[in-house]
């Protein structure tokens, strides 16, 4: 049985429905139901670490293979899962209406695997598939790399996920890297993606970590689309614990514009630094379950 009020429910679609203009700001929440781990809370280690401080540039200058190591990893497994029924009747929304666009802050390839219209997908923190070479002289990039493992040192055990609160049991041919009793190498810069422009520097992934500046043009058109907007109906927060700027902003640049804020997460306290206001939503639960019943 459904976990959203049915005067809610109603309330909603009713100003989805006379919603011209609508924008949805998607975080790792959203991937949950397929099996990604999130950044922040219960499954944001990767090994000892937390994942976040492997998502920054001081974390890649003291060691590129671990870091690669944790790329990989995720690479993988993001290629093991798939879109759940949130990715897709987000992207279904899309076609239907025509001034709706998603702000994702994930990097799985998910949204687009379900079919979301690339035009209207803006990936503010980039991709696990898209690569770069880190030397000054060389900007070869390259997007849709989805070769795994990107090195051969790199390959992922073969692995499964492997449930919080499960016990690992040695032996079992389900390893999994993220948890720090299975042991992995050392690597050698040698043994990491080198650039096949230049051939000498090596490749990063192409995301987005703290202190680096988000794609460009990525926010241009998103500033474009909120610029030209009179007013913005509505903003969906789905999956994220919004504490990551810009992308957090964009409630507020919403809101500002007149939009009402439409929350879905698992957890009550992940409404944005503003919190909610009169004529928001708060749907508790998971959004594999509840963006589809939304959105219908
Ligand atoms: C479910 C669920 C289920 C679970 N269903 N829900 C203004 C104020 C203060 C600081 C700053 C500021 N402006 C900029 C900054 C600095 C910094 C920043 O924001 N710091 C904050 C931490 C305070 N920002 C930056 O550095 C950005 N760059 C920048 O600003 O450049 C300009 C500049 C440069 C230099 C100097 C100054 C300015 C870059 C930010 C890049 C973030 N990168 C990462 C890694 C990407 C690559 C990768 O994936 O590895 O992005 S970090 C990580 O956080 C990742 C995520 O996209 C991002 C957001 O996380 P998200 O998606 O919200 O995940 P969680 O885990 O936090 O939350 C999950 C949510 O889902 C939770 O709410 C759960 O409850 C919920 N959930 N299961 C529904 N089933």
């Amino acid at each position: 049985a459904s976990s959203i009020k049915p005067a809610d429910l109603e309330s909603f679609q009713n100003h989805l429905h006379s919603s011209k203009r609508v924008l949805a700001l998607c975080g790792a929440g959203l991937s949950a139901a397929s099996g990604l781990p999130t950044f922040r809370g219960a499954g944001g280690l990767w090994r000892s670490y937390d994942a976040v401080s492997l998502a920054t540039p001081e974390a890649w200058a003291k060691d590129p293979g671990l870091v690669w190591q944790f790329y990989s990893y995720r690479r993988h497994m993001a290629l093991q899962a798939r879109p759940n029924p949130a990715h897709y009747a987000l992207a279904e929304l899309t076609r239907r209406k025509e001034g709706f666009i998603t702000l994702s802050q994930n990097v799985d390839g998910l949204s687009q695997r379900a079919g979301h219209p690339a035009s209207k997908l803006y990936l503010l923190h980039g991709s696990l598939f898209d690569v770069k070479c880190t030397a000054f002289y060389c900007n070869h990039a390259e997007s849709n790399n989805f070769t795994d493992p990107i090195a051969p040192a790199l390959a992922v055990p073969k692995c499964g996920l492997f449930p919080a609160g499960s016990v690992y049991q040695a032996g079992k041919n389900e390893l999994d890297i993220s948890d720090d009793r299975v042991e992995i190498p050392e690597l050698d810069t040698k043994d990491l993606p080198h650039c096949p422009k230049c051939g000498n520097g090596l490749l990063r992934p192409g995301v987005v970590w703290f202190g680096e500046m988000l794609p460009e043009k990525t926010m241009t058109k998103i500033d474009n689309f909120i610029e030209e907007s009179k007013k913005i109906d509505l903003i969906l927060v789905i999956g994220t614990s919004a504490k990551v700027y810009p992308a957090a902003g964009y409630i507020e640049k919403a809101r500002v514009k007149g939009a009402r804020v439409a929350v879905i997460n698992m957890d009550q306290a992940d409404t944005g630094s503003g919190g909610l206001k009169k004529g928001d939503w708060f749907f508790e639960g998971d959004a594999g379950v509840l963006v589809p019943e939304l959105l219908k």
